[in-house]
């Protein structure tokens, strides 16, 4: 994706985005007329995440925005949002002005249909919260569904009230949604962003409306990934999906607490406080923000569950922030089994996820070493380390002695304090484990023809691969030869449907190992959107008989078409046997 500066100079643009980039983490609020059914419709439990109740459940308009009349949350406080928030240490607050289901929180004269016109509750909420975002020095963001609108006649969404063949978007952006986006970027003060969702077919042209309404109105707003087209001042991740390796560009990760946005009574599927600190840290280590979601309850409310793991990311924060706020990604492009690295420059930070064993080992870092210490002793004690290279491999390795106990229950961080820029070295290295991770989109790919046909999904595969004359090339550097199983990583659809059978095989050079993709396993990668699984198979065992550098070949020898969903290629593990 290439995402546009809406024609701004680079200069400019990185001025526009630096808050942004010292962030790296926010405040995601999904909040609405859907916390009042809570995921319940007549008694009946439905599917999916709480704020597509109306959809899901097919809720005629007439029947759904009677639940205005009852939105009355009494519980309300703008400041104890914000407080919590900047307890957790989130830098920004981005809420739904309007979501899908057409209910705007902030007042409107495009449409009734909104906190101070159609509730008891009569407050301007957005206001409340603008003052105390202020207050606290914390940009505000506002959401704004452009494209679908349930409630409107001649928006994108609703097909049990209105028939598609008779809508008129035109109708509804001039009606509806262009004057609301003006009305929240004039009614509360400079906004930090827009947050467009769900662009669907919109044209280019009514993309570009959406995208110079805000820059019109307030040139130093930011516009996310979602707009359409590719417009926007950053790219934005799939839902919860982290990707595979560092990228290149500015891009965020919107993601859940537990699997909804709105508040959904029953859903107690809690990412545990440790996973979301890790989490963080990965998506800094790939260059990217974090922007963590609450749903709040029809009374105003904050869940608990949320509350208290929000409160326990800022307290690891607090002692560790250092190694996330205004941090870079890490020098090295790959993922690391331990961990994940972030750097500044004559820094890099070693967050353990893992903590290893006394003697721990950094391959691949090429600056050189001036002082290595615990991010959270504040006596910044000298952690003893060497450098030095292994000449059969030409890998660099750091050798740091480390405690033996964890200093830290969520994430550990060792800094590295180094001459100049962190640099390390961006081969494929051999992990200290004896693993080899080889990830699809970071291959090269060699096609017969010109160009290719694969592309690299918004969920951190190649996608696409319909055809069999693609070959994924990688240059790996091997230190501990010897004989691996070969497992192949690939995905399913959203909602777990998976296409296998396709024939595979992977060549070392020296033996090669084919087999079909039968599903072996199937698991969540807590990288990767909940919606989407991992599907494992074992094709054999290949052998690498010397240490140094291998090329390794992985292709396609036969594709299964029958459902046309071709292969969705995440990785392919060589594990050590
Ligand atoms: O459909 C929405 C969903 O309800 C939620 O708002 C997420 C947040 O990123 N965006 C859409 C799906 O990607």
């Amino acid at each position: 994706m290439t995402t546009e500066y809406n024609g701004d100079s680079k200069a400019s643009h990185n001025e526009k985005m630096q808050w942004w980039r010292e962030a790296r983490f926010g405040m995601f609020i999904h909040w609405g007329l859907y916390a009042i059914p809570q995921g319940i419709w007549k008694g009946k439990e439905i599917d999916g995440i709480g704020e597509w109740i109306m959809h899901r459940a097919r809720i005629p308009v007439n029947k759904y925005e009677k639940l205005a009349g009852a939105f009355n949350p009494v519980e309300f406080n703008a400041k104890r949002w914000v407080k919590l928030a900047k307890r957790a240490g989130m830098k920004y607050l981005t809420i739904t002005s309007k979501h899908h289901d057409g209910f705007a929180l902030f007042k409107s004269n495009a449409s009734p249909y909104n906190m101070v016109d159609a509730t008891p509750f009569k407050r301007d909420v957005i206001a409340e919260l603008a003052k105390e975002c202020k207050k606290a020095g914390l940009k505000l963001c506002f959401y704004y569904s452009q494209k679908q609108d349930w409630h409107h006649p001649d928006a994108s969404g609703n097909d049990w009230d209105f028939n598609p063949d008779e809508q008129d978007f035109a109708k509804y952006m001039e009606e509806k949604a262009l004057p609301q986006v003006k009305e929240i970027l004039t009614q509360y003060g400079p906004i930090g962003m827009i947050w467009y969702d769900t662009p669907q077919d919109i044209t280019e042209a009514q993309t570009r409306a959406f995208v110079d309404a805000v820059y019109e109105l307030q040139p130093d707003c930011l516009v996310n990934g979602r707009a359409g087209h590719d417009i926007g001042d950053y790219r934005s991740m799939g839902d919860n999906m982290i990707p595979p390796v560092r990228l290149k560009g500015d891009w965020e990760t919107p993601a859940t607490l537990n699997d909804t946005w709105g508040f959904k009574k029953n859903d107690k599927n809690w990412k545990s406080t440790k996973s979301l600190v890790c989490r963080l840290v990965d998506i800094v280590s790939k260059g990217g923000n974090y922007l963590l979601n609450v749903g709040p309850t029809a009374e105003g409310v904050i869940p608990n569950a949320s509350v208290k793991r929000l409160k326990r990311m800022g307290k690891w924060l607090k002692v560790n922030g250092e190694s996330v706020y205004g941090a870079s990604a890490s020098p090295s492009p790959h993922e690391q089994s331990w961990g994940s690295i972030t750097s500044k420059p004559g820094r890099v930070y070693l967050n353990f996820v893992s903590w290893p064993d006394r003697k721990f080992k950094l391959y691949g870092l090429q600056s050189k070493v001036k002082k290595a210490y615990i991010l959270s002793d504040r006596k910044k004690k000298d952690l003893p380390f060497k450098q030095e290279n292994f000449p059969d491999s030409d890998v660099d390795v750091l050798r740091i002695n480390l405690h033996s106990s964890r200093p830290d229950k969520y994430v550990s961080v060792v800094v590295l304090k180094v001459e100049g820029e962190p640099e390390m070295d961006p081969s494929i290295i051999q992990q200290a484990d004896g693993s080899v991770v080889l990830e699809a989109v970071s291959a090269s790919i060699q096609s017969p023809e010109e160009g290719s046909q694969l592309v690299s999904g918004r969920f951190g595969t190649l996608e696409n691969w319909l055809r069999t004359e693609h070959v994924l090339q990688w240059d790996v550097k091997v230190i501990k030869p010897g004989i691996f199983d070969v497992m192949v990583f690939s995905q399913t659809e959203h909602g777990g449907e998976w296409e296998g059978a396709h024939r595979v095989s992977l060549d070392t050079g020296e033996s090669k190992a084919s087999g079909e993709l039968l599903e072996n396993e199937r698991k969540s990668n807590p990288r990767t959107d909940v919606l989407r699984k991992e599907i494992l198979s074992r094709i054999g065992r290949v052998m690498v008989s010397r240490a140094g550098r291998s090329t390794i070949a992985f292709q396609a020898d036969h594709l299964n078409t029958e459902k046309g969903l071709g292969l969705k290629l995440r990785a392919v593990h060589l594990i050590p046997v």
